[in-house]
């Protein structure tokens, strides 16, 4: 493939110039900004998140931060989780949904305080959307990006790692908590989370001057450890079900679709903008919803466009990532599928660029 050309556009990372000099060997573009994707190989980068640990570049995972006395409400009209019981300190995975119950994004909510909160979001400009819900309901709240940059520290030995930099307190957090931790006399919120199901923590680095201190303060303190920089990983996220905004699901799919309906408590999310459509659609329930699917025979190749899942000639599906896990000795795969096709294992086909493929559907993903 050929290059791409780098432009302001294109943004860097504060951590950008560590990157490079660990030898990174793919990007992708994720919310206008850089999102390596491979440092030594995908397989060999996988092997080492799960056995050691890794400090990755994640500063395109930007913030939008509201700020102001209605901050909350705002937060409630974003999304179908009930927020009434989330205190200071917690995280919460929050689907965001237009008027239709379309997915809008799949971030992170960090409530800083009753009027402070971080959406960590995935790949959309969800800025503007905000925006505009604060303007035309004239609500009383600042919304802005600001220079805030996750820096996810993840693999088994993590809890080590962050415990030399940050101090053994750090090992208390517990998942989706924060907790303030100071960096060269600097706050820092660090959370236990991070797109990986290998535990590890997320380091929001407010200030973008600190962004290469502190990477270098984590490859210095993990040198023994084998520390590496990673980036998240293709077949691990694929493995753990970890799901990829703008991929696995758009604006045309409902949380109900994407299996993210544990996430919902529509009933009582009073004021979140897609409520009624979303008490429509999920009378009914999802008629296609996202399943793991395992892809029998050699490796796929890369999973650039959707591939049709059939039955015969009847269309009941579609993948939209897959990729060879060595762990698991076969293709895993993220598909969304049609319910008459959904039970576990189903037997389906799926059209990719190199054939037909016998595949299965199973309805828990590998981990
Ligand atoms: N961390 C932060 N911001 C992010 C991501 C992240 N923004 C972009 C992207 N990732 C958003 N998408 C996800 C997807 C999955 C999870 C987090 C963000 C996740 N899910 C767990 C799960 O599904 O098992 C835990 C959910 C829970 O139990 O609450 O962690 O990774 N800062």
């Amino acid at each position: 493939m050929a290059l791409i050309s780098l432009s302001r556009r294109l943004r860097r990372t504060p951590f950008s110039e560590g990157v490079e000099a660990a030898g990174v060997k793919g990007y992708t573009v994720y919310n206008r900004m850089l999102l390596p994707t491979v440092f030594r190989s995908v397989q060999e980068d996988y092997h080492h998140l799960k056995s050691a640990v890794q400090v990755w570049d994640v500063a395109c995972e930007r913030q939008v931060e509201l700020r102001g006395p209605d901050a909350s409400r705002l937060m409630q009209m974003l999304t179908p989780r009930d927020l009434r019981g989330m205190l200071p300190g917690q995280c919460y995975y929050v689907p965001i949904v237009d008027e239709t119950g379309g997915m809008l994004n799949d971030p992170v909510a960090v409530k800083l305080a009753e009027d402070r909160w971080w959406i960590s979001i995935a790949d959309s400009d969800l800025l503007l959307w905000v925006k505009g819900i604060a303007y035309g309901y004239r609500l009383d709240v600042l919304v802005d990006e600001p220079d805030v940059s996750p820096l996810a520290v993840q693999g088994p030995k993590a809890d080590e790692l962050m415990a030399r930099v940050f101090g053994d307190a750090v090992r208390d957090l517990r998942f989706f908590r924060f907790g303030h931790f100071d960096f060269q006399g600097r706050d820092l919120v660090i959370a236990r989370s991070g797109y990986s199901k290998q535990g590890g923590f997320e380091i929001y680095v407010e200030g973008s001057d600190i962004g290469m201190p502190l990477w270098n303060a984590l490859m210095e303190a993990g040198k023994d450890l084998d520390v590496h920089a990673g980036c998240p990983n293709l077949i691990e996220r694929i493995e753990s079900g970890l799901l990829s905004y703008g991929n696995d699901m758009t604006d045309d799919n409902t949380p109900h679709e994407c299996g993210l309906g544990r996430f919902c408590n529509t009933a009582t999310a009073i004021g979140c903008v897609g409520r009624d459509a979303l008490l429509r659609v999920s009378k009914e329930g999802p008629v296609q919803q996202i399943r793991p699917v395992e892809i029998h025979g050699d490796a796929v190749p890369p999973c650039d466009r959707q591939w049709p899942v059939v039955v015969g000639d009847k269309h009941v599906g579609n993948i939209s990532s897959a990729v060879w896990s060595p762990d698991f000795n076969t293709n895993v795969s993220i598909g969304m599928i049609r319910m008459t096709h959904w039970d576990a294992f189903t037997e389906v086909d799926v059209v990719t660029p190199e054939g037909v493929r016998a595949a299965t559907v199973y309805e828990a993903f590998w981990n």
